[in-house]
């Protein structure tokens, strides 16, 4: 089994997802703090190629400038030591009680400014780090009274925001691109962009839409019902996935950021298929890092933090193979055929056809069997358990 990561996996892993010490609303931190240091070693040892980070977790909200400027030079010798890359930075506009009625959209328009500066200052660690993607997730934009909030106004200022941010990387000729990443709920009671689709209609409003795209993450559809693979299919088709946060979530409920695949594990095992393989109708798959966004369990102390993190990879690695396998049994192919997959790529009309054409065809309509098409079967079923049956190693 070809379950050992290597860097030509492009594996990723947030600095605050192994260094979460585990603190929750309802106790305080089981595990003692993780030296930034220690993890890019450790991730590098168990076979991961890049490291991201809000600011916060690289040097403490308020550090002076030598501080900040201490904690990361001695990150980069630990980048330089391990060969880690820094595929993506991130910024903290969530923790500080300054953000908690949001960050580019607090009703408080000092706490606004102080946000972009904040972001803009870590944008320019971005660039000097070589990072390609830039993620906002915008935990606290967003309400618990739909008296305190409006909205309205706050998509004008999350425009504003991201506007502004994109003028800044084009004119600092910074090679950036910004992700952004919904989120449904959790810390607010309702946040703004909840899901893929709201904001990939929020982007197709923005000045710079071409350089602003997505970072989903698994538990944040599934938290709103929604099916993962769904919206990150579409995301791929307008061209926006520029980033995925992995981890594992069961069902509507808190965000769980469990390790990838002890959630969905189906929804996972296709995941990993359309990202390798692209659509099954052809098209490209997704090509930049494998980033994975979630917190070891509390019940862990930190070896079962290493498991955890080793476990991500793994399964990924794991999913890959049997998604592979799925996609070379000729009895899939076979089922895919039965299942006419393949036959939704051939578009409605015929080369040249016009509507007027169309309405003129009478076996289109007026001549059609509208009982019999009725009354075929699909083969769903039987296609769905040989990818199960493939997913549990059975085949
Ligand atoms: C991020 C990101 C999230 C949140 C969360 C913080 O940057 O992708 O989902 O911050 O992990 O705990
Ligand atoms: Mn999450
Ligand atoms: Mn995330
Ligand atoms: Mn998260």
């Amino acid at each position: 089994m070809a379950a050992h990561p290597t860097r030509e996996d492009r594996f990723s892993f947030g600095l605050w997802t192994v260094g979460w010490p585990a603190q929750d609303p309802f106790g305080p931190a089981t595990r003692p703090a993780l030296d930034p240091v220690e993890s890019v070693h450790r991730l590098a040892e168990l076979g991961a190629y890049g490291v991201t980070f809000h600011d916060d977790d690289l040097f403490p909200f308020g550090s002076s400038d030598s501080e900040r400027a201490g904690h990361i030079e001695r990150f980069k010798t630990a980048l330089a030591e391990t060969g880690l890359v820094v595929p993506m930075v991130t910024t903290n506009l969530f923790s500080h009680p300054v953000f908690k009625d949001g960050g580019f959209t607090s009703n408080d328009r000092s706490v606004r400014r102080f946000a972009l500066r904040k972001v803009m200052r870590n944008i320019d660690l971005a660039a000097e780090l070589g990072a390609s993607t830039f993620v906002m997730w915008g935990g606290r934009e967003g309400s618990e009274s739909d008296a305190a909030k409006d909205v309205v106004a706050a998509l004008d200022r999350y425009r504003e925001g991201v506007d502004t941010l994109a003028a800044y990387v084009v004119e600092q000729g910074y090679g950036l691109r910004f992700a952004l990443e919904p989120k449904p709920n959790e810390p607010r009671g309702d946040i703004l962009l909840p899901t893929i689709g709201h904001a990939l209609a929020f982007i197709s409003t923005l000045e710079h839409a071409d350089m602003v795209g997505l970072n989903p993450e698994v538990g944040h559809e599934q938290m709103a019902g929604l099916n993962f693979v769904h919206g990150v299919a579409q995301a791929m088709w307008q061209k926006k996935l520029f980033h995925i946060d992995l981890n594992g979530q069961r069902s509507i409920k808190y965000d769980q950021d469990l390790v990838f695949g002890h959630g969905d594990l189906l929804n996972a095992f296709f995941l990993v298929d359309l990202l390798e393989h692209g659509p099954f109708g052809g098209g490209p798959g997704y090509d930049g890092p494998r980033h994975f966004d979630y917190k070891p369990l509390r019940t862990e102390n930190i070896d079962g933090v290493w498991a955890s993190a080793a476990a991500n990879m793994r399964t990924y690695l794991l999913l890959k193979e049997r998604a592979a396998a799925f996609r070379a049994d000729s009895e899939v192919k076979e089922a895919l055929a039965a299942a006419r997959v393949l036959e939704l790529s051939e578009p409605t009309l015929a080369p040249g056809e016009t509507y007027t054409d169309l309405l003129a065809d009478a076996s289109a309509y007026e001549d059609y069997d509208a009982e019999a098409a009725g009354a075929q079967g699909y083969s769903v079923v039987r296609l769905n358990q040989l990818a199960l049956e493939h997913l549990v190693g059975a085949r």
